[in-house]
């Protein structure tokens, strides 16, 4: 594959790569995360809140749980914190860095999530920028850039809700969104296939720019192409996560149990949990992060520079869904653009102004010419 191009360097170095999973509560995060690093790197809110903290494992403590419930209507407050964990994924070591963000509600607050995760993702921007524009390195500046967006939606079966319309078209133009349905084993295999279409027409219909594998059909060789395309229909992502293990004929494997049969989370005709995870760990990783870096980053950084420059005129952050690639060619060429528009307006006030002088001239000329033939008029008068 032509993203493992670079796997010797990064075999020696390992690489670095940080991914944010975002959704409503209950939508099966922190699960989602314990399976993909395959041990309990995060715990369940409902964890930490009735056990010692310190012993996660721990029994249920009564007068923890007793002191959950009656604090089960306080608002709890945002923290967005990211997880280190170290992967070898092919023979390669990925530090992985996982950032979990707080689920929301029924939409009551959502405005406040917004706010929080898009300025976390911007966060990480102006830091690389500060640090670029130092004279001198700091050696042990960390590169926090958020890559990759697994945003969770909730297995209704109905339709994407107004909230996930809005999270996804607002932080897409700063971040790798890939859309993936949380628990997806509460789906019958027809109503998940309805819902997969229905979630992509309405991805299409609000031009919500989410990562959809980007490939160029005269560029890229037939099985990048292939690959790409298969991911690509793959979206949103079904996943089915699990933290135990089940016994089947003798052999431990992934899923969840129950009275019709088991699902395995590493089977892919049950999920799509292993092709999501081989896409972001091993053949995709480089892609998001070139992505990242090279556009969305390059983005944000112009966006930037000409708000302090330009002022008020600040290009519109919205990003059309067309190929990822050619964006930061369309936004060279928008600057430009932009720059011979003002040039030329500059030329326009210039010639107008040549224009006013002229008249005034003119306008001075004939008074004059009044004035002299008046004095003429009166000279004649005198000597005559
Ligand atoms: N059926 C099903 N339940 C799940 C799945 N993943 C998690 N859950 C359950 O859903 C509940 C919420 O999961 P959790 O990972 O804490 O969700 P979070 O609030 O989004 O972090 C827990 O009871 C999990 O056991 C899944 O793939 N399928
Ligand atoms: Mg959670």
């Amino acid at each position: 594959m032509a993203y493992r191009s670079r796997g010797r360097k990064q075999a020696k170095k390992g690489v670095q790569l940080t991914i944010m999973v975002v959704g409503a509560s209950g939508t099966g995060r922190t699960t989602f995360v314990n399976t993909l690093v395959e041990q309990p790197l995060l715990t369940h809110r409902t964890q930490t809140l009735l056990r010692d903290p310190e012993n996660p494992r721990s029994e249920v403590d009564p007068v923890l749980a007793q002191q959950a419930a009656a604090d089960a209507h306080i608002e709890r407050p945002i923290a967005i914190k990211p997880v280190n964990v170290e992967l070898e994924e092919d023979g390669v070591r990925v530090a992985l860095t996982v950032v979990d963000t707080p689920g929301f509600g029924d939409g009551i607050d959502s405005e406040q999530n917004f706010q929080e995760i898009s300025s976390y993702l911007e966060r990480q921007y102006d830091d690389i920028l500060a640090e670029e524009s130092r004279i001198k390195r700091n050696p042990r500046f960390r590169d926090n850039r958020v890559h990759a967006l697994l945003y969770f939606i909730a297995p209704t079966g109905h339709a994407l809700r107004e909230i996930d319309i809005e999270l996804m078209r607002r932080l897409s133009p700063r971040v790798n969104v890939i859309p993936v349905i949380g628990k997806a084993d509460s789906l019958t295999p027809q109503e998940l296939k309805a819902f997969k279409k229905r979630i992509m027409e309405d991805i299409e219909y609000y031009s919500i720019p989410v990562y959809n594998f980007p490939y160029d059909p005269e560029e890229d060789d037939e099985e990048t192409i292939a690959d790409n395309r298969e991911l690509r229909s793959l979206l949103p992502f079904s996943i089915v996560g699990a933290e135990e293990e089940i016994m089947i004929n003798g052999e431990a494997v992934r899923g969840r149990r129950y009275p019709w049969g088991i699902v395995e989370v590493d089977n892919p005709d049950h999920s799509d949990f292993q092709r999501l995870r081989a896409a972001i760990l091993q053949s995709h990783l480089t892609d998001l992060k070139e992505i990242t870096h090279d556009f969305l980053y390059e983005n944000y950084r112009t966006e930037k520079l000409s708000r302090s420059v330009g002022g008020a005129d600040a290009p519109d952050s919205s990003i059309l869904p067309e190929d990822m690639a050619t964006q930061s060619v369309r936004l060279k060429e928008e600057q430009l653009r932009r720059e011979e528009e003002k040039l030329r307006e500059i030329e326009l006030k210039v010639q107008r102004e040549i224009q006013l002088k002229r008249q005034e001239l003119l306008a001075k000329e004939d008074s004059l010419k009044v004035l002299e033939a008046r004095l003429a008029a009166q000279g004649s008068n005198h000597y005559e």
